[in-house]
């Protein structure tokens, strides 16, 4: 009779062990789904002080990266540094204002397809004779949700080219406009 109890002693042990953790198993948070962040994204640009500089930058996050479409008028004709700055306050052309570009990964200044730059680092845009800039790149650093979002941020317009090597800043002269990345309605076009 013992031996028989002790047995099935022995077959019910595994079976409660199971059963105890099954119970006290505390419910694991499954794999982390990432927040839908938001996939639009707009940019009011304004001239700081005397510049007359205007347009609308608009983001828009895809599967390639963050598709960015914008005019600006006002411009001197040429090459002008585009950046995303850290800071979203577009009150004046002070630096302090918008702080350095956007570099969350602690990286030297570069440019749009460098190896090495600022998340904030996209390079120039290039205005026409009549001071009109048109543009339309993808950019797969910049992000509108996570470590990488440029949502709260500034974008800055510089009044000279960006050489995409010099560190900090490129070299691109003074900050002549600017706007504060904001979420857009999905449905504008
Ligand atoms: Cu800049
Ligand atoms: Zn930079």
């Amino acid at each position: 009779m013992k031996k028989l109890v002790i047995a099935l002693l022995m077959l019910a042990a595994p079976v409660v062990l199971l059963g105890a953790k099954g119970e006290g198993e505390v419910p694991r948070p499954g794999p982390k789904v990432p927040r839908p962040g938001p996939k639009n994204a707009v940019a009011v640009i304004h001239g700081f002080g005397e510049s007359h500089v205007k347009g609308v930058v608009r983001f828009m996050a895809t599967e390639e990266g963050v598709v960015i479409r914008g005019e600006i008028t006002g411009l001197t004709p040429g090459k002008h540094g585009f950046h995303i700055h850290e800071f979203g306050d577009c009150s004046s052309a002070d630096p302090k204002c918008h702080g350095g570009h956007f570099n969350p990964e602690k990286k030297k200044h570069g440019g749009p397809h460098s190896e090495e730059r600022h998340v904030g680092d996209l390079g120039n845009i290039t205005a026409d004779e009549s001071g009109k800039a048109t543009f339309h790149m993808t950019d797969k650093l910049i992000a509108l949700s996570g470590s990488h979002s440029i949502v709260g941020r500034a974008v800055i317009i510089h009044g000279g080219p960006d050489d995409e090597k010099s560190d900090p800043a490129g070299n691109a002269g003074p900050r002549v406009a600017g706007g504060v990345v904001g979420i857009a309605n999905a449905g504008h076009k």
